[in-house]
Parts: C-alpha cells; structure tokens; sequence
C-alpha cells in the first residue's frame, strides 16, 4: 500500500537527546540507544471508522518518538500495518451491508487524509494484511513445524508454552490474561486447545468470509498477531528499537507477537521498548468503534478546525495518561494555537536558544509534550509582555515547533 505524503521536518540548532521512555515490558524507564538508523513498528488502524481522537493520540505519541530521533540526526525506519481483514472489519460490513474491501479502502483512504492533515510522519513500508498473506504462511508453517502450533478442526492455534518468555511484555496474572483475552479477539473458552491464550495463527475458510490459498494450511485467513509479526520481521528485523501502540494492545496483542516472533528466531526480545499510549475517553467511556462514542478528525476537519489545533490537543496530555476528549480541550488548543502564531508574526523577540533546549529536553524525557507545551507558553508570554530584539528568535521558535511538535505556525 501507499502511505502519505511527507511534512518537511526543519533541522535545528546544536544538538538532539537521546530518547528516555518508558517499556511496558520492564515497566520503567529505557534508554534507547538506537544505531544510525533507528527502527520503530506501530500498529496500524482496523479500517472500518477511522481516524477518531483515540486513534490520532496514539499516532501523535510515535510521531514525537520519530521527532526526537530524527533531531539526533537519525535515520528512521517506521512500519506500519493495516489490518484489513479481521473480525472486526467484517462484522461491521455485514451490518451495514457493504463490501468489507471496499469498506477497507474507503476507510484507510480518510486515514491517509487525516494523518496528511496532521503532519503525522509517513511510514516507509505502509502495509495490509491481505498483502502479507503469501509472507505470513510460512511464518506459520515453520511454527507448526517447530512443534509451536497445531491443528484444531482446520484452525492453526499459536501454543503459547513454546516461548519461554510468555508473558513478559505485559506482565500480567493467568486470570488477568484470560479476561483480556476473552474481551479483544481470543477465545479461551473453546474446547481443545492445549491452552486456553492460545491465539489463532490461521483461520480455516469459513462460509461467506474472504478466504486465501494457504498451502500446506489449507484455505483461510490470518490470524491478528502473525500479521504484525509477519510484517515487522519483514521490513525491520529482530529486536527492532520500539513496538508501539495504544495500551489495549499490550495484551494479548503485542505479547502473542513477541511469543511468536521469539519462538520463530530464537532470539529475544521482538523489541528493545514496548511503547503504549493512554486510552481517550469521550464522557466517561473510551472512545472505541464498538462503542460508537467517537469524535472523528475528519468531522472536525470539516467543521473547519485548524489540524494543527488538534494537534496541539493531542499535545496536551501526556502520552501515557488516560484521558476525555471535551470541547474546552479544544479551544484551550484553539487559544494556543492562536498566541503561539500571533507571537511568532513579530520581526523579534527574546532569545528562543533556551526554547529549544527545553523542548528536546521534555520530550526526550518520556515524550513530556505538555512540558514542551509550557516551555512554549512561556516564551510567547514573554514576548507579548516585553518583546525582545532577536531577530532570529521568531523564526527560531516556527522552527522548533514545527521540527519536535509536528505544528506549523
Ligand atoms: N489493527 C489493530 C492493531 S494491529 C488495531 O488495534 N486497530 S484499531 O483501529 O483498533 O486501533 C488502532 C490504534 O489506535 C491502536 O494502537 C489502538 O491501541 C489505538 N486506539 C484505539 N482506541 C483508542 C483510544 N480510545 N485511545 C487511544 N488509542 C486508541
Ligand atoms: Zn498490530
């Protein structure tokens, strides 16, 4: 698939810091020291209601990651999937009567948009599901051979006693794990399986429902996880720097992942960071397809909101918190988005050399955007207040916001 277009990112003064971020893994802090080319994997979006403020929120945390690297004068290789055929996807073109692959397309096109529209970095290798069938058979085959998968009525389950580390990206407790695992997308109730987590690998053909010539699998489809292991070993490799994605994804999701991943190398971990953002609420519930309490981007795109309003909302919270999206979170970016630019339109001002070493400095420090929010504020209440006559600074500032922030002024 195609990704979008990218926004230029300008190069800074003087020099980046590394990334300190928190791994779910380890559940503390991590330094990455990533070679000169850094390599990040971000779950991508179901496509069947795309992009609501959930969805751009966890996108805006990986899109600072990319911004701190490539400040560090990185390279960055960035992957991103598109699951587009899954339970989920299917479900809801039943219901509405569609076709599921056009849902898809129409669905992942609006995401481009959005993401276009919010100066999201592009990822290089953009990919679907579908088209990683023919790399993800093997993948499954080899599991089967290594004695990690088996055959239930025509379904390929994972066994997830076959990787020693199971369980080590989340952490979590057996009835924990069964609950999750229950709620987003396993089925630990079906009779037969040697354990009750184990995940589908491939799913055998079933009447009504898209299927794929499988080889020695038989017709079928993927299963969830084997996509984005298939995907990311394809374009980046083992212990690639940060696996990345909302917190509801840290189980089962990017634990069977690794599991499958670390049993198909031998090598561990999948990723040196598992990175997960907060979920956003929308009065009191989080914002999710099933739900439908969903503010969509392109709503408000359409109502005429400056992207880069919204994305300073997004800036506002920390990445890791749980948080509800309101109107006054929006006009609160409104507000700043409107005495950032009006501070920047001045011939001059005082110094902005601080600035930007405040900046860099909240966000290598686990993505503290808010901090970088404040440090901002202060230089443009400064300016209102007493002005100043660097004739650098302004410009200096555009440029700091624009390259760590992703928000043109
Ligand atoms: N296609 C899979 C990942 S392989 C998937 O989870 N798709 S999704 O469309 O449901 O979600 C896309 C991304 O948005 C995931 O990282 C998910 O964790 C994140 N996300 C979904 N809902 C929210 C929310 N309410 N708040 C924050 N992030 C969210
Ligand atoms: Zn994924």
């Amino acid at each position: 698939m195609h990704a979008w277009p990218a926004s230029e990112v300008p190069a800074l003064p003087g020099q980046g810091r590394d990334l300190r971020i928190h791994d779910t893994a380890t559940d503390g802090p991590v330094t990455l020291d990533p070679g000169p080319v850094a390599r990040i994997y971000v779950c991508g979006i179901t496509p069947y209601d795309a992009t609501h403020m959930g969805h751009a929120a966890t996108y805006n945390a990986f899109d600072l990651v990319q911004r701190v690297w490539l400040d560090t004068k990185r390279q960055v290789h960035y992957v991103q999937n598109v699951t587009d055929v899954d339970d989920p996807l299917l479900e809801r073109a039943t219901r509405d009567g569609v076709d599921w692959a056009d849902l898809a397309v129409q669905e992942t096109t609006l995401f481009r948009e959005d993401m276009t529209a919010l100066r999201m970095l592009p990822p290089q290798h953009y990919i679907g599901a579908v088209e990683a069938i023919p790399g993800i058979v093997p993948l499954v085959e080899r599991l089967r051979d290594l004695g990690a998968a088996y055959d239930l009525d025509g379904d390929i389950y994972f066994s997830v006693d076959a990787d020693p580390h199971f369980g080590q990206v989340s952490n979590l407790d057996a009835a924990a794990m069964r609950a999750l695992s229950a709620e987003r997308g396993g089925d630990p109730d079906r009779p037969g399986k040697k354990n009750p987590l184990d995940p589908m690998l491939w799913l055998a053909a079933r009447e009504g429902e898209p299927s794929w010539d499988g080889g020695t699998l038989g017709r079928g489809r993927p299963g969830w996880h084997i996509e984005c292991v298939a995907i990311a070993l394809d374009h980046l490799g083992m212990t690639f720097d940060v696996q990345g994605g909302g917190s509801d994804l840290a189980f089962p999701h990017h634990e069977m992942g690794a599991s499958h991943a670390q049993v198909l190398t031998g090598e561990f971990p999948m990723a040196k960071a598992y990175v997960h953002a907060g979920m956003v609420g929308l009065d009191g519930e989080k914002m999710s397809k099933s739900k439908g309490n969903l503010v969509f981007v392109s709503a408000l795109r359409r109502d005429g909101v400056d992207p880069a309003a919204i994305r300073l909302a997004l800036h506002s919270h920390h990445y890791r918190s749980d948080w509800e999206w309101t109107d006054q979170v929006l006009q609160d970016a409104v507000d700043r988005l409107g005495r950032w630019r009006a501070a920047v339109s001045r011939p001059d001002g005082p110094s902005a050399d601080a600035l930007v070493e405040e900046v860099r400095e909240a966000l290598a420090n686990d993505l503290d955007a808010p901090a970088a929010l404040a440090a901002v504020d202060r230089w443009a209440a400064r300016q209102e207040a007493e002005g100043g006559t660097d004739i650098g600074a302004p410009g200096l500032v555009s440029r700091t916001v624009d390259a760590l922030l992703g928000v043109a002024l």
